[in-house]
């Protein structure tokens, strides 16, 4: 098929705030340094949630979202090395080229190469592969695996281990990988260590898995779902605080400080609520206590706190990806997976084929979804 145009399902996303549509869609083939990839399982983020909502300042449609892909390559474009067709592969939002100033570094997973058009739904090229009714359809987050097929850059995959399983290593693409990274690499947990997590979906379950592997002290996650409690003891929490059932006067904050004799050593926002991650910066221990903001939050929204915090040794840093350089990296996670030292399978609590999409959207906001994993 290399060459020709394919002519495949895809979810498309017309306009903000309403459902996907189901569509069949024609999917050019790769040009040069782009891979053509059979997207065989997809799962859905919460980010997916926020830029169909219209949150996203980013956000432009039409488009076909996704991020968390597992597939095959069905054809490759000129000058394409990394991946030859039939490898199994993971699509990389945050791609690695290896030779930007970002990627030359050594001090961040993030990318410049190809940041400016992926922004803009588009390949480096300024142009897009998908078309539908006539229309040109716009790429997400350099994957765009809603769609049966789509076009990625070369620096956006990886080829991974063909036996572990696709409808599992899709879940590395993006939440697990995140949380799990945002602990061990990020933050880089020492044993004892007593952390919190504000927020324990799929991004909040990782970080715990990330703290038990580093061997954390107190591993507290906080979050306003009760449902949340047992999932979070059986990925390793050693404690959950609710904090709409905190006494009267007594703050989150505040009781986080009583638990941990001062503080956290670090703590975690899996929110993307302003407010959350004020409080958990100023729940980190004086002098040395570092808070992470994982979540993204909506356009217009910022973050703010007395300077005293940061003057008295609190440290405020971020990361997208959990640090994580893919394209180097992907393969030890998959294998990890393999290995039995990272959970996957129990992160999927929800299976919808793609004519059901819609049904994870739902899914996520009633509240008892972790991630739901779509079969293309
Ligand atoms: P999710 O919706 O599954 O989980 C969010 C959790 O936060 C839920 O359990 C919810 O009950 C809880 N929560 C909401 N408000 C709260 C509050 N005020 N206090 C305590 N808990 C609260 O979402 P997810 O897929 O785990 O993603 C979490 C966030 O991370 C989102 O903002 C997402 O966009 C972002 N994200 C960032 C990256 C990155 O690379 N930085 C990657 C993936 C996702
Ligand atoms: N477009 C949004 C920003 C969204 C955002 O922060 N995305 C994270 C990944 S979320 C994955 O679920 C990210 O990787 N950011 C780094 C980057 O370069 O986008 C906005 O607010 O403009
Ligand atoms: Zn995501």
């Amino acid at each position: 098929t290399e060459g020709k145009i394919i002519t495949c399902q895809a979810a498309v996303a017309w306009e903000k705030g309403q459902d996907l549509s189901i569509e069949t869609i024609e999917v050019l083939p790769p040009r040069a340094h782009e891979v053509r990839v059979k997207v065989e399982y997809t799962g859905v983020c919460h980010t997916d949630a926020y830029t169909l909502s219209g949150n996203d300042p980013e956000g432009e449609f039409p488009v076909i979202f996704g991020h968390e892909g597992a597939g095959i390559v069905e054809s490759i474009g000129e000058g394409v090395t990394n991946v030859k067709v039939g490898d199994s592969v993971v699509l990389l939002y945050t791609p690695e080229c290896k030779e930007c100033k970002f990627c030359k570094s050594g001090k961040t997973n993030l990318c410049g190469k190809i940041r400016a058009t992926q922004g803009k739904g588009q390949m480096p090229d300024g142009t897009v592969r998908f078309r539908c009714k006539g229309k040109e359809l716009l790429h997400y987050m350099g994957c765009s695996s809603f769609s049966q097929y789509t076009v990625v850059a070369d620096i956006s995959l990886v080829a991974v281990d063909p036996s572990a399983p696709k409808d599992r290593t899709c879940l590395l693409g993006c939440g697990i990988t995140t949380g799990y990274g945002a602990a061990v690499n990020t933050a880089k947990i020492t044993p004892g260590d007593n952390i919190a997590i504000f927020g324990a979906g799929c991004i909040g379950l990782s970080v715990i898995q990330g703290a038990v592997t580093k061997k954390a002290g107190k591993i507290i996650v906080v979050d306003i779902n009760e449902n949340k409690k047992k999932m979070s003891f059986e990925f390793g929490a050693t404690d959950f605080v609710n904090p709409a059932t905190l006494p009267e006067g007594v703050t989150i904050v505040d009781k986080l400080i009583e638990m941990t004799d001062g503080g956290c050593d670090f703590t975690f926002d899996c929110t993307g609520n302003v407010q959350v991650m004020r409080n958990a910066l100023e729940a980190c221990h004086k002098g040395w206590g570092e808070s992470i903001i994982i979540g993204v939050a909506a356009a217009g929204k910022e973050i703010s706190t007395r300077p005293f915090q940061l003057v008295t040794g609190r440290v405020w840093r971020g990361c997208a990806f959990g640090g994580i350089k893919g394209r180097t990296q992907m393969p030890q996670l998959v294998q990890d997976y393999k290995d039995g030292k990272i959970k996957v399978d129990e992160f999927i609590t929800h299976r919808h084929p793609l004519k059901d999409i819609n049904k994870a959207f739902h899914d996520m906001h009633a509240g008892d979804c972790i991630r739901a994993v779509i079969t293309m």
